[in-house]
């Protein structure tokens, strides 16, 4: 981190100053210029309030070199990480997954019948909704603790591991047997929620919120990591812009982005990036050439009578034609 001092900053304040810095465990660098005295800081910045800073009346500006991320940050990580989602299965660091399955779980039939069609296609995991965040009260809000215990059920016999979002850090103990929490974009930055799944040890999905930027989803990430969980995933989902005719606007660009700034595992959620099932085969092709580490995708038996998110959702068969063109996309591009 760079700082600035205004000209006419007095010796006695910034001797003050770097007394302040090296209190917070930092080196300093001084160096006086003609008209500019420069300090370059030393050591980890990450706990530094650039706006505190800022505020000072003997600085004029300061400049992060380093990311506030850490632990996230592929600086200090420079190999990709693979997390480990149990039974055999990693995510990350040359191992892709596929994740499909229903918006919300609605049935004991629906979940399992759905678990098998897409454990046929190529499906490695199952995701299924039991708590549902709507944008509107009056829709339908999950089954819950049922619609956890039937995603139990269905892992049980199919043997997938399963995938579900968790709304309120009260309901952890209901997700014990869980192999991935999802934390959706809603929750993004629900830091309560965070630091409570930063203190187990469970693999943590994070969604991107729908109006953040990539720094934002890697410092929410920090916050996971914070508390010594490193299981952290990280999911463009889509984004809110201008356009209206998609649901939301897919940022491809995150997964090559990401790539650079990170090493967590990354994937790309074409459902409900797109809002639409036409457009969910195109996008799950462009997210595996572009090289995500897995791709979620939204399947059920009757779309049209879906009690969520209907009109993204492929069908069995349709999921089972985007999973072997996505096998094929993955073959050419690790030739
Ligand atoms: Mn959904």
């Amino acid at each position: 981190m760079i700082a600035v001092l205004k000209p006419g900053t007095t010796q006695q304040q910034i001797d003050n100053l770097i007394n302040w810095f090296k209190g917070r465990g930092l080196d300093v660098h001084l160096s006086v210029g003609q008209y500019r005295t420069i300090l370059g800081l030393i050591g980890d910045t990450s706990k530094i309030d650039v706006e505190l800073l800022e505020g000072l009346e003997m600085i004029e500006s300061v400049k992060r070199i380093t990311e506030p991320f850490k632990s996230a940050n592929r600086k200090f990580h420079p190999d990709d990480s693979a997390v480990d989602i149990g039974g055999g299965i990693k995510l990350g660091g040359g191992h892709f997954q596929l994740i499909a399955g229903p918006c919300s779980v609605e049935s004991a039939e629906q979940i399992l019948g759905i678990a098998e069609s897409v454990k046929a296609s190529g499906a490695t995991i199952l995701r299924g909704g039991a708590f549902k965040p709507r944008t509107s009260p009056y829709d339908f809000q999950g089954l819950r603790a049922e619609g956890i215990e039937l995603l139990l059920e269905a892992k049980k016999k199919t043997g997938m591991p399963i995938i579900t979002e968790i709304m309120n850090q009260n309901h952890l103990p209901m997700f014990e047997e869980v192999d991935i929490i999802q934390v959706g974009a809603r929750n993004m930055q629900n830091f309560e929620l965070l630091k409570e799944l930063g203190r187990t040890n469970k693999p943590i999905l994070l969604k991107r919120g729908l109006a953040n930027t990539l720094k934002e989803l890697l410092m929410s990430a920090e916050y996971i990591m914070a508390g010594g969980n490193n299981n952290v995933i990280l999911c463009e989902r889509g984004i809110r812009t201008f356009e209206t005719y998609t649901r939301n606007t897919l940022d491809l660009s995150a997964v090559p982005m990401l790539r650079e700034l990170t090493h967590l595992p990354i994937v790309i959620d074409p459902s409900h990036a797109t809002g639409m099932a036409r457009l969910v085969k195109p996008m799950a092709l462009a997210a595996a050439a572009a090289g995500a580490d897995g791709i979620m995708i939204e399947v059920h038996n009757d779309p049209a009578n879906a009690l969520c998110d209907g009109a993204q959702s492929l069908t069995p068969a349709q999921f089972s034609e985007v999973a072997e063109k996505v096998r094929q996309i993955r073959e050419v591009i690790a030739e």
